[in-house]
């Protein structure tokens, strides 16, 4: 099995991209983690990144005139090693269609709610000020527009008398950490079609198919 390369971007304490690495250590799984760049230099997703042996880059936004300069250097660091799929984990800056257009259909994004509800920040808050029984998260491919994109996964989590946002954020991440790594083995395993803005998952390859390639 050829396993897919993936580039992870971060801003901050990198729980999900924890989860994608503990998943990657297992060498059945489809994708390994070749490169973690984040835009800012005392990320804590660093340092796991560092204890599992992986390379990482920090390209820090404020060195660049301009969100097109940023958006060229990460990527020509993601080409440089070879990426083939990206995945953003807690990664706040929003890039411009143009960097976007570049990885179609092979950069993900985990939200923190059941898109389309709760888009943008705050998103624990907002559910529980508005009384929903269910919220949950959302792992979708990324298009221009913030938090929006055909959505690959979702989980759902109650919410209980008595959640404060800090409580329900603790339930929600508990499925992000789950979720993250389910969806990116569909995508690594090439299963994802898109269409109509939607995706289609496919049935998984008989064994050994993907393990076995015939040239
Ligand atoms: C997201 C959306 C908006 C901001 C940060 C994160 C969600 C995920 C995401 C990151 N980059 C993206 C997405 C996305 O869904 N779609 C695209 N790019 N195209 C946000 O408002 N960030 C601001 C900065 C925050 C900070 O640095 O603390 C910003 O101005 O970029
Ligand atoms: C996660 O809860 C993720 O869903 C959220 O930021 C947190 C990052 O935590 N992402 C967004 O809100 C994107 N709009 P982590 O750094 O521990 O993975």
């Amino acid at each position: 099995m050829v396993r897919k390369r993936v580039g992870v971007l971060v801003s901050g304490r990198g729980s999900n991209l924890q989860a994608l690495l503990d998943a990657c250590a297992d060498s059945a799984f489809p994708a390994e983690i070749a490169l973690v760049i984040a835009n800012v230099a005392d990320a804590p997703a660093l340092a796991r990144a560092e204890r599992a042996g992986v390379a990482t880059r920090t390209i820090p936004h404020r060195d660049f005139p301009s969100r097109e300069d940023f958006d060229a250097a990460l990527d020509r660091a993601l080409r440089e090693a070879g990426i083939d799929i990206v995945c953003l984990a807690g990664f706040m800056r929003i890039l411009t269609p143009g960097f976007v257009e570049g990885w179609r259909g092979r950069m993900i994004n985990v939200h923190p709610a059941l898109l389309p509800a709760f888009k943008g920040l705050d998103t624990h808050a907002r559910a529980l000020a508005e009384g929903v029984k269910l919220h949950g998260c959302t792992v979708h491919l990324v298009v221009p527009d913030l938090d929006a994109g055909p959505i690959l996964a979702q989980a759902a989590v109650p919410v209980l008398d008595g959640d404060d946002a800090d409580a329900l954020a603790a339930r929600v991440l508990i499925q992000e950490h789950r979720l993250y790594p389910l969806a990116l083995k569909l995508l690594a395993e090439g299963r994802v079609r898109i269409g109509n803005g939607r995706t289609h998952i496919d049935a998984p390859a008989p064994d050994g198919v993907l393990a076995n390639p015939q040239p």
